[in-house]
């Protein structure tokens, strides 16, 4: 339990990992969001008088803070002018394409930004007021960016890290942000930078010198670094995120997931093969670009649609922002397009759910795949590859995933890709999808050593060990 001193161990998240629902006669309960986050953290956070600190996802609310499994959940309140400037805005219509290569141009606004200062300052003072003396906090995400440097001139005493989730931009583009020396000097107010790969690490040093005036020593490569800045030694490191791979296989060989793959085959009209793609519906994910293959697959003549089918679940996300909408259309348009030429009465090319969809449904899709197309233009890491590969205990299946996804580096035996060389994704879809049995195991044996091996624990653990925080459990 957490004491009246305060909390030892604080995750601060954009998001708390429970939702607040708001009844229509006003009454309050919560819903858990069970993320990949919580599942990591959620061990550390038992052991240690645990607390986590963020957004309850419904504006202008302010509810007691609750303590749930032993951990102290503590809502920080946003009103619904912070939630548009501070999270669709800057977050998401600024951060986010500015990060991601810019694949869509990233809007800069003054008074966005003005509001992301004052909300990164509410997370770090909301930290500061239940944090123990000598506390752990980890502070995630590109959200937060400025509260490691804020709560550190409110509570020197603490040990904070932070990781960010999404890729640190070559240092070119990330130069283009009006207030790019403030997020610099935000981060280097951590103890522990942590980023996906060593790019992120490279870039991150780079700018750190260039920005804030520190001096480099050591690391590089997946050994951390260091930075000397303001007096203090900063640790900058590489940790590449992944999943709870034991109990997705575990899931995935259960009958009930066994039986409604078989049962998908079978809606699907028992195709010889089926090529998946799951994704937030994001325009960084280059879903458009892989319906772009498929289809011209299928006008080559290279494929047939009375064979193979497409299936591409799309998890709604971020539907007030510009961007996705017309994304969406764009997309849209592109299945009714290849379905008018190529399906038949009851037998689409494409089928396309835009739902949100139960974790064993989706290891069911995921266990009757035969093509999974991972094509992002640019992603931090990619999970959505490793669960793929967790859930394919037979050794079928084969991955065609993005160079530009973090996940490439790891996953280095998939059929790797550049999305935006269109010729190369239809050729590599084809290799993929007309590969010999042994081939294609040899490559899903190799992928399942790494994913099986690696999982988000070890990820937890390897970063809070950096950062020096004892292992309790
Ligand atoms: C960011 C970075 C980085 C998707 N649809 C459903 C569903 N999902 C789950 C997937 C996966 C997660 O959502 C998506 O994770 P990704 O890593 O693929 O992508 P982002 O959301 O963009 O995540 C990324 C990650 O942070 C972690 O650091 O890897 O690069 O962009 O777990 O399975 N889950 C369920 N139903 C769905 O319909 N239950």
């Amino acid at each position: 339990m957490n004491t009246a001193s305060g909390s030892d161990f604080i995750v601060v998240a954009n998001r708390l990992p429970v939702d607040l629902v708001v009844a229509e006669d006003g009454s309050q309960t919560w819903k858990r969001s069970p993320g990949g986050l919580v599942t990591a953290l959620e061990p550390m956070l038992n052991g240690r008088d645990g607390a986590w600190v963020g957004w309850p996802g419904v504006p202008d609310a302010e509810p007691e803070p609750l303590v749930q499994d032993g951990v102290l959940l503590h809502p920080v309140r946003l009103s619904e002018t912070e939630v548009t400037e501070y999270y669709e805005g800057f977050s998401n219509a600024t951060l986010w394409p500015l990060y991601h290569d810019v694949v869509a141009p990233p809007v800069f606004h003054r008074h966005w930004w003005h509001t992301y200062v004052r909300v990164n300052k509410r997370f770090a003072e909301t930290v500061a007021s239940i944090a123990a003396p000598n506390a752990t906090v980890w502070v995630q995400d590109y959200q937060l960016q400025l509260v490691p440097a804020e709560l550190r001139r409110l509570r020197p005493d603490l040990r904070i890290g932070f990781f960010l989730h999404i890729p640190f931009p070559p240092t070119e583009l990330f130069m283009q942000l009006p207030w790019r020396t403030q997020i610099v000097q935000g981060l280097l107010g951590a103890d522990l930078v942590g980023f996906h790969t060593p790019g992120g690490v490279r870039n991150f040093r780079w700018l750190a010198a260039r920005l804030a005036g520190s001096r480099l020593t050591g690391g590089g490569g997946r050994r951390p670094g260091e930075i000397n800045y303001d007096g203090r030694t900063v640790k900058v490191g590489a940790f590449p995120i992944s999943i709870d791979s034991a109990n997705l296989d575990r899931l995935a060989r259960t009958p009930a997931v066994r039986a409604r793959a078989n049962k998908i085959r079978g809606d699907l009209g028992n195709p010889k093969r089926i090529v998946l793609g799951v994704d937030r519906l994001d325009y960084t994910k280059g879903i458009n670009l892989r319906l772009q293959a498929f289809h011209e697959l299928l006008m080559d003549g290279r494929i047939d649609s009375s064979d193979t089918v497409m299936v591409q679940l799309a998890t709604p996300s971020r539907e007030r922002v510009e961007h996705y909408q017309q994304m969406r259309d764009d997309i849209e348009l592109t299945v009714g397009r290849i379905n008018g030429e190529f399906a038949r009465v009851g037998h689409p090319a494409v089928h396309y759910l835009h739902q949100a969809l139960p974790r064993e449904e989706l290891a069911a899709f995921f266990v009757a795949a035969d093509v999974m197309l991972v094509t992002p233009l640019r992603d931090g890491m990619n999970l959505v590859a490793k669960e793929y590969v967790a859930c394919k205990f037979d050794l079928s299946g084969a991955l065609v995933l993005s160079e530009f996804a973090g996940a490439a580096i790891e996953l280095n035996v998939a059929y790797l890709v550049n999305p935006h060389d269109l010729d190369g994704l239809k050729n590599i879809l084809y290799e993929a999808l007309t590969v010999l049995p042994e081939e294609g195991r040899r490559r899903m044996r190799a992928l399942r050593r790494q994913v099986l091996t690696h999982d988000v624990d070890r990820w937890a653990r390897s970063f809070l060990d950096t950062l020096g925080l004892p292992d309790q459990r």
